[in-house]
């Protein structure tokens, strides 16, 4: 048996696609058909009279998902690619591409799908856009099949296709130990805790005890299902449901594997990986990574090896949080944590990589003890050294590894190491306050850290190291000094919009005249109006007002002031003071502080009497 899997933009037709194919639903969740939307994997059956059979592995297409396509990606051989005919190839199309490229797929087919909708003289345009579109991806020469589920248009021409591709198929490697990633865990009546996954490789027989891993726990194979019917064996390349009574349904999930005694989890390895060319600015000599290994999808670290290869291929470790059965060849992608940006895969090379790390040695143990003794508290390289008495040396060797396995975080000014676990605490604090604060004064852009730092009774300096931790790592955000939850919006009551609209009025015939701040100032704090003096500061930090000098403007004048000095310099190089007076059509006053924050700004330039556009990319604008 092999594996069939889709892919391809959220609604185009993939699981309609599979269902009149195989006559299976591959939508099974209730919620999935009421919103006739794809959540998770689903799987059907594909057979033929002459026994060549398939299991179907559909993925869900919208982005929201894509953790649940990947946890099914790695067993597809054979890609049957959903394009809508008249929508044509969307961003998903081109990120499950991306993604299967480094993964086990063989062959690939394009199924220009909802033909039913499109008329025919258009056929060969839409064909030939999206063979362009496809250009550089793995489904670049892949063959077209113009079909509908709906009339049935094409589809047995597929169907037969489908089935020379199949048989044409190399068998996976049945000889290897077994390597079934769990997709989905659950308990039968009768049969008790069963597993389903793809049978990577190898071949297992009912009565057989295999291995739960990570876990470590041996794992009884009393039956074995695949699709509707109960087998004696099964080989790689099948769908395969396992009925396991002696583990319990709750210390099963998906991202561990049943495999043969030859396999263990590990958490750090060496591989080869390769870089997507436009990811290559996201990736360092270590790199904060989201793994997907088999369905697995742990946290980790990339670190590029010294003198590695070219640049199409490097040598890496990666370090996880979490151990993940893997073995020399197997597969695997990277995302970066946040924002998930797909930074490229590979293969595992070796799993002998630093033995210490996988047997937990002494100088770990006595570096995470102090650490852990200070939980709410970076500890400096030296003390750290001091306290677990070792040398400098090898606590800082330590110290990477933890920090590379996620046992430790680093943080910044000076240097510093913290516990995960309680760094991780600290951060659900943070969060479960912020949360608070959010939902209390929605108005305000966030807490300070010497208000968070109160309300968490932890002293501030620490909190801001280890919060700013978390902010580069995208769970936190800094915006001024206030911090926020990573959902967070502020809004303003619609009165607090009232009063600032009121307050800062457009002159009229002067539409660029601002108002007095220290005007501004004394009516937020006299007003009544609850939370506006919150709602200004908002205001202010999102640019809705900019304060220049002595005076506030409104972001929309400020936009306006930019946009004619854009104006004034695509025809002239140079502007004086009384030049750009005379742009705004307001006075010298409000005109020379404006060009000293324009020059603070990094818009403009000073040059003499004169000012200049400052060069693109010369200093980021505010
Ligand atoms: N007219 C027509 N409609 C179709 C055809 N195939 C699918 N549809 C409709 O298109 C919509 C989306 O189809 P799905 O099969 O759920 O799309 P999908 O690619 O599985 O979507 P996700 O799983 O959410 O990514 C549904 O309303 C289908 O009824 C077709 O060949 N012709
Ligand atoms: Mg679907």
């Amino acid at each position: 048996m092999h594996i069939v899997g889709t892919a391809g933009h959220v609604d185009h037709g993939k699981s309609a696609l599979i269902a009149a194919l195989t006559g299976t639903n591959p939508d099974r969740l209730l919620e999935e058909q009421v919103r006739g939307m794809t959540l998770d994997l689903g799987f059907a059956h594909l057979r033929f009279d002459d026994g060549v059979e398939a299991g179907i592995v559909d993925v869900p297409g919208h982005e929201r998902f894509l953790h649940n396509m990947l946890a099914g990606a790695a067993g597809m051989e054979l890609l049957l690619l959903a394009v809508d005919a008249r929508e044509g190839v969307m961003p998903q199309t081109l990120d499950h591409l991306a993604i299967l490229q480094f993964l086990n797929v063989r062959r690939a087919l394009v199924a220009l799908t909802k033909i039913d909708l499109i008329d025919a003289s258009e056929r060969d345009a839409i064909r030939d856009a999206i063979r362009q579109r496809l250009q550089g991806t793995i489904a670049a020469s892949a063959p077209f099949y113009a079909v509908s589920s709906v009339s049935g248009e094409g589809l047995g021409e597929l169907k037969g296709v489908l089935h020379d591709e199949l048989a044409a198929l190399p068998q996976r490697n049945i000889n290897a130990p077994v390597y079934l990633p769990i997709d989905r865990a659950f308990t039968l009546q009768g049969l008790g805790t069963v597993v389903t996954g793809t049978l990577m490789q190898g071949r297992i027989a009912a009565g057989e005890t295999l291995m739960l891993e990570p876990g470590g726990k041996p794992a009884h194979v009393r039956s074995i299902g695949v699709f509707d019917a109960t087998r004696p064996d099964v080989a790689a390349g099948a769908r395969v449901a396992l009925s396991l009574p002696n583990l319990d349904r709750a210390e099963i999930a998906r991202g561990q594997a049943i495999v043969g005694s030859e396999l263990t989890a590990r958490r750090s390895f060496a591989v080869r990986f390769v870089p997507l060319q436009n990811a290559l600015p996201l990736i360092q000599r270590r790199t904060p990574v989201r793994a997907y290994v088999g369905s697995a999808e742990i946290m980790g670290t990339l670190v590029i090896a010294d003198g590695n290869g070219g640049p199409h291929e490097v040598r890496a470790q990666l370090h996880l949080r979490e151990p993940a059965v893997v073995f020399p060849g197997l597969r695997f992608v990277l995302r970066r944590p946040s924002p998930m940006t797909l930074l490229g895969g590979g293969y595992v090379e070796g799993v002998d990589v630093a033995p210490s790390a996988e047997q937990g040695d002494s100088s770990e143990e006595a570096v995470l003890a102090v650490l852990r003794g200070r939980p709410t508290e970076p500890v400096e390289l030296g003390a750290v050294a001091s306290a677990a008495n070792l040398r400098e040396s090898t606590a800082r060797d330590t110290l990477e590894r933890l920090v590379d396995r996620g046992d430790a975080i680093r943080v910044a000014r000076p240097a510093a190491y913290v516990d995960s676990a309680a760094a991780g605490a600290l951060l659900e604090r943070m969060l479960t306050t912020l949360e608070a604060s959010h939902q209390q004064e929605p108005w305000a852009i966030g807490m300070t850290s010497i208000v968070l730092a109160r309300t968490l009774s932890i002293p501030e300096a620490a909190l801001v190291r280890i919060a700013e931790h978390f902010v580069e790592d995208g769970r936190l955000i800094n915006r001024g000094g206030y911090y926020a939850t990573t959902s967070h919006q502020p809004s303003l009551t619609s009165e607090q919009r009232a009063f600032f609209e009121y307050l800062a009025p457009i002159a009229e015939g002067q539409p660029l005249l601002p108002i007095p701040f220290a005007g501004a100032a004394t009516a937020v704090k006299l007003s009544h109006l609850a939370g506006v003096s919150k709602a200004f500061d908002t205001m202010l930090a999102e640019g809705a007002f900019v304060k220049v000098g002595d005076d506030l403007y409104r972001g929309a004048q400020i936009a306006q002031i930019r946009a004619r000095l854009e104006a004034h310099f695509e025809r002239h190089d140079r502007m004086t003071a009384a030049e750009f007076r005379d742009l705004l059509g307001t006075s010298r006053k409000y005109a020379v502080p404006l060009l000293e924050w324009l020059d603070t700004h990094g818009t403009t330039v000073r040059d003499g009497d004169f000012r200049r556009l400052r060069k693109k990319g010369a200093s980021s604008l505010p």
